[in-house]
């Protein structure tokens, strides 16, 4: 199996830790970075993989194609060995499910504030407070439903990892450590989460480049929004 990967992206970030947790080795890691300007990006190889040529791509062995984070995590799931990371019962997968959908939400959100308020497009994308000001607004809604959704477990939705403690690291790391937005003060145990998460090997602070991280970092400052 191969994974086109592209190492410090919100949407790889979810598969990377999800094959730490999952103790998945046998995949094979194709390392890709798209240009911030996305001039000429895809490459030709990618679009001839997915109509997207978004990352993550999954290939399997037998030619399967899988160009959307999400799917491929339920696809490792029904495939690979390892721990169950879905839920064992259709109310536990539910659950899982419930949250990875508020994540993958959260992230479309913020990258409506970031797209169009962070200096790091400056020049390359149309720079509007209205639409960063509702990017912002709805990604912090997002939160906060989490942080309802959140109970006392170590895990998100209860008491072994899932994969929704994948895609919400993932957003987590990218929000907050390369765009400095911090979680709000009224999610706690989210926060709690957080900061427990972070210190799991499959966790580990993402590699951002020095340049882009100097520019992004900073988005409430930038913008005048806080959540
Ligand atoms: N919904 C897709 C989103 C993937 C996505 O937007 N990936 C970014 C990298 S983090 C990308 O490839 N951007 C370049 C592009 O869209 O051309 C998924 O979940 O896989």
């Amino acid at each position: 199996m191969k994974l086109y990967d592209f190492p410090w992206g919100p949407y790889p970030l979810r598969i990377s830790i999800y094959l730490a947790e999952k103790g998945l080795s046998d995949v094979e890691v194709l390392k890709l970075e798209p240009p911030l300007d996305k001039k000429d990006w895809p490459p030709p190889f990618l679009k001839a993989l997915t109509p997207a040529g978004s990352l993550p791509i999954v290939v399997d062995d037998d030619g399967t194609v899988i160009g959307q984070s999400l799917a491929i995590l339920e696809y490792l799931e029904e495939t690979k060995p390892g721990p169950d990371m879905l839920g064992a019962t259709p109310r536990m997968r539910a659950r899982t499910r419930e949250m990875v959908a508020v994540f993958d939400e959260a992230i479309a959100f913020f990258g409506l504030w970031s797209r169009h308020g962070s200096d790091l497009n400056e020049g390359i994308i149309k720079k509007s407070h209205d639409a960063a000001a509702i990017g912002a607004e709805r990604y912090g809604q997002k939160l906060r439903i989490a942080e309802r959704m959140t109970g006392d477990s170590p895990f998100l939705t209860g008491d072994e990892v899932t994969i929704a403690d994948c895609v919400a690291m993932a957003t987590l790391q990218f929000t907050r450590q390369f765009y400095g937005v911090p979680i709000p003060a009224d999610c706690p145990r989210l926060a709690a989460w957080y900061e427990r998460f972070s210190k799991r090997a499959s966790a580990p602070a993402p590699k951002f480049p020095e340049d882009q991280l100097a520019l992004a970092y900073g988005l409430p400052e930038q913008t005048g929004i806080t959540i």
